[in-house]
């Protein structure tokens, strides 16, 4: 069984010898997110060896959660709605997310299947009372003595994100890879307001048509709209981010001693003694993967033991719930660029004032992870303080939106009509221009002249414009009234072009993988105009 998974993943990295820089090339502009898990009130869970891939080409030897079995447990569900093909092995970092309904009774049975020589293993589901059943007395919680069982059951008594990770020698299982969610979603709806209504209807292109393609799925896992029984808790989409990081010694340790016990003549009783001091970890970790393997699809095939992303979209004004966690020993300062974080809830405990319905939680900079910690927040983008049109459309140009208008809401922006191009636009820079002279959609030029579009050096997404929107790079035409050269974007300039953003950590040396920049905790969060159908089962 153990020697079984090993080869597996060593002939997968054998059939995939290409660079993981490449495979982010031709993937990501795909890639969407959502925030997978599975969904069930009794789950099996092992807890088993494999390796981890990293964008170095090393295979690091872990310890995860999985599906016993490399199955989903029966009664159980892969959630969100998705069109990708879901999988479950027999172990995974970060663990399956459980997404579980409040008021839920929940019974997780865990198998240890980890060599016999790492001893004993558990969970603790910090913030719920949990039950446990069988296993052997351990030191938090009762444990599973190799290849056999423990079960642990509690309600989900309240709504929120929260982790899980192992009971037993923390220090070293925790580091190995044994951690993961849990998202309990709310059984009834806001007490003080209901949430819009999420609209899944297409949106109008440019000629101010309903797109040919269709509208949005509903990805939310609360079914009521909002993390919370909060009003102020309504969200559009979400993204669970894991924080870990990684010290390749103490993993090749752990493996020459599992080796060393498991050879001939090995003393009976044999077991790991791997020292987790001095730390120094450097592969810097969301959801398991390192930048740029972390903008890959969910359940991309060239991860098996990987399967979850960081790569979010959205689209102007999507109010987007970000469930964080930080999983590892070290704190993370990660930066979401475009806004600040607004945070509801930390550990499923919303931060209200006084009043009991008021958010009270701070508006966050970089919302720095705490080992163990869980915080839900709210961010958008919005596009307010540009001090241009993002959207460049103008009355009186070719554009098929001539007539595109602005009305600001009580707060300035565009909230009318949902499915219209410009919604959530920032009225104040309405029809402000940009360029000293009117290549783009803008007349009358504004204070900026513009590079060749040739001149920029173009990522995958960013179409070397500064509109929004499928037309984009068409719109802001150089000097010379060229668009970038045609492969040089991985979508092209008629079609998506967004606004990226990168969010990352700011401690910079996260921001590489094994001392080589970038990598490590880094992602890029793309800003889709309307137009552009995000989909995030990919
Ligand atoms: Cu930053």
């Amino acid at each position: 069984m153990f020697a079984t998974t090993i080869k597996k993943a060593i002939s997968m990295k054998r059939l995939l010898p290409v660079s993981c820089t490449a495979f982010a090339i031709l993937l990501s502009a795909a890639a969407q997110a959502a925030a997978p898990g599975i969904s069930g009130s009794t789950i099996n869970l092992t807890a088993a060896p494999a390796y981890l891939s990293q964008p170095d080409g090393l295979s690091v030897y872990s310890w995860g959660y999985g599906c016993t079995g490399g199955a989903l447990p029966s009664g159980s569900t892969f959630v969100p709605v998705t069109t990708t093909t879901p999988f479950c092995t027999t172990m995974q970092v970060p663990g399956p997310t459980l997404v579980v309904t409040e008021g839920q009774s929940v019974t997780v049975t865990l198998t240890n299947n980890l060599p016999a020589s790492a001893g004993n293993t558990s969970i603790l589901f910090p913030g719920f009372i949990v039950s446990a059943t069988g296993g052997v007395a351990g030191l938090l919680t009762q444990e599973a003595a190799p290849g056999a069982t423990v079960s642990y059951t509690f309600t989900a008594s309240s709504p929120g994100t929260r982790a899980y990770y192992s009971g037993t020698q923390g220090d070293l299982q925790v580091e190995m890879g044994l951690y993961g969610a849990i998202i309990v979603v709310p059984s009834s709806a806001p007490t003080n307001g209901t949430c819009p209504t999420h609209s899944t209807a297409a949106g109008l292109n440019t000629a101010g048509t309903a797109l040919v393609n269709g509208g949005e799925s509903d990805f939310r896992l609360s079914t009521t709209g909002a993390a919370y029984h909060l009003a102020q808790s309504c969200y559009d989409r979400e993204y669970l981010f894991q924080f870990s990081e990684m010290d390749p010694n103490i993993h090749a340790q752990a493996l020459a001693q599992v080796t060393g016990c498991a050879a001939p003549g090995a003393p009976t009783g044999c077991h790991l003694n791997v020292p987790t001091e001095p730390y120094h970890p450097v592969y810097f970790m969301i959801n398991g993967r390192s930048m740029p393997d972390d903008m890959d699809t969910n359940y991309a095939a060239q991860y098996p033991h990987q399967p979850y992303n960081g790569n979010p979209h959205m689209h102007p004004g999507d109010l987007t719930l970000l469930r964080i966690i930080g999983q590892g020993r070290w704190q993370h300062p990660f930066h979401e660029h475009g806004n600040h974080v607004r945070i509801l809830a930390r550990d499923g405990n919303p931060i209200l004032a006084p009043d009991g319905t008021s958010l009270a939680g701070p508006l966050l900079f970089t919302t720095t992870t705490t080992p163990g910690l869980a915080m839900d927040g709210i961010f958008y983008w919005s596009g307010k303080g540009l001090n241009w049109d993002a959207y460049g459309h103008h009355a009186g140009s070719s554009d098929p939106l001539a007539t595109l208008t602005c009305t600001p809401d009580a707060n300035g922006y565009n909230t009318g009509n949902a499915l219209a191009v410009n919604y959530y636009e920032w009225c104040q820079d309405h029809n402000k221009p940009m360029e000293a002279k009117p290549f783009g959609d803008i007349g009358g030029g504004g204070p900026v002249t513009l590079p060749q579009p040739n001149l920029f050096t173009n990522g995958a997404w960013y179409g070397g414009s500064p509109y929004l929107g499928p037309d984009a790079t068409v719109r802001s035409a150089g000097p010379t009234g060229s668009t970038p050269p045609s492969g040089t974007i991985a979508n092209p300039p008629t079609s998506e072009a967004g606004f990226a953003f990168m969010w990352h950590s700011h401690n910079e040396r996260e921001i590489t993988t094994n001392n080589i920049f970038p990598g490590g905790m880094l992602m890029m969060m793309l800003v889709d105009s309307r137009e552009f159908v995000i989909d995030e089962s990919l």
